[in-house]
């Protein structure tokens, strides 16, 4: 049962810190909600997945679109909403290459640290297994099992990936050298590309938030590193936060996936 145009979006539950412990989760609801797009998330406690066995995917009118890239162009068509309309060629050109760094770089120094502080993960972003998967497995239980098969298939991916095989000071300054070049191109703009957010800005906050929201008495370098080299990147994430998520408060406390 679905209506007609209204984007159906299959994510990750709600944290108390943080909307999605997914980027591209994250990213597209961003996205949706700043081009002001009607949709409802699905509320399937992790039991889906596209049929590329990933999440995020959305249906609109009955068809599945999976990967948050091709969701933002296919809705982007759709909808007629582009928010880098008013991009050169050279900015379009400057905003994929530092999307390709966001995504296919930062994310695994994310994953990386993740992986290896899964301990620190549930702690950091009081993740409540329970409520998350609707199951009724005391969580102590549940988090065990996270650990085991989160953290060996995540280990197994980094290492594959290739970020998996550095120490952990690599990683962290791989990330940090990451943040460095998003702050320097950010300067003291609002926007990447100026006064208005473009794809960019959806990416960008997508990934920081991961990093920046995660609760304060959790050691984490990438976090400290951010928060103290890069201020204009912490103003960013306030400022996209404001605009798309006036509710933030109100969703990470409900835990609801529709406020
Ligand atoms: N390129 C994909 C990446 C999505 C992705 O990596 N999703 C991960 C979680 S962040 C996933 O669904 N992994 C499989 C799983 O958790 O079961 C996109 O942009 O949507």
């Amino acid at each position: 049962d679905y209506e007609k145009d209204v984007v159906y979006l299959y994510q990750f539950p709600r944290t108390p810190l943080l909307p999605s412990l997914s980027p591209y989760g994250l990213k597209v609801e961003t996205w949706l909600r700043l081009n002001g797009i009607k949709y409802e998330n699905v509320d399937h406690k992790m039991k889906f997945r596209s049929k590329k066995g990933q999440l995020p995917f959305v249906e609109l009118n009955g068809e599945e679109i999976a990967d948050s890239t091709i969701i933002l162009r296919e809705l982007s068509q759709k909808f007629g909403k582009d928010l880098d309309a008013g991009l050169t060629s050279e900015q379009r050109s400057v905003s994929h290459a530092m999307i390709s760094m966001i995504e296919n770089h930062l994310v695994w120094v994310v994953a990386c640290w993740r992986t290896k502080n899964l301990d620190q993960v549930l702690k950091g972003y009081k993740v409540n297994l329970q409520l998350a998967l609707g199951s009724r497995i005391p969580n102590a239980i549940l988090n065990f099992f996270f650990k085991l098969t989160f953290g060996r298939k995540g280990a197994r991916k980094v290492k594959a990936q290739g970020m998996g095989v550095h120490s952990p000071e690599e990683v962290s300054q791989f990330g940090c050298t990451d943040l460095k070049v998003l702050s320097d191109t950010l300067a003291d703009k609002p926007f990447f590309f100026g006064d208005e957010p473009t794809t960019m800005d959806v990416v960008a906050f997508a990934h920081l938030a991961q990093i920046l929201y995660i609760d304060k008495d959790t050691p984490y370098s990438l976090r400290d590193y951010m928060v103290e080299n890069c201020p204009n990147l912490v103003g960013h994430c306030s400022r996209v936060k404001e605009r798309c998520f006036p509710d933030w408060d109100e969703i990470c406390s409900s835990l609801d996936m529709n406020t």
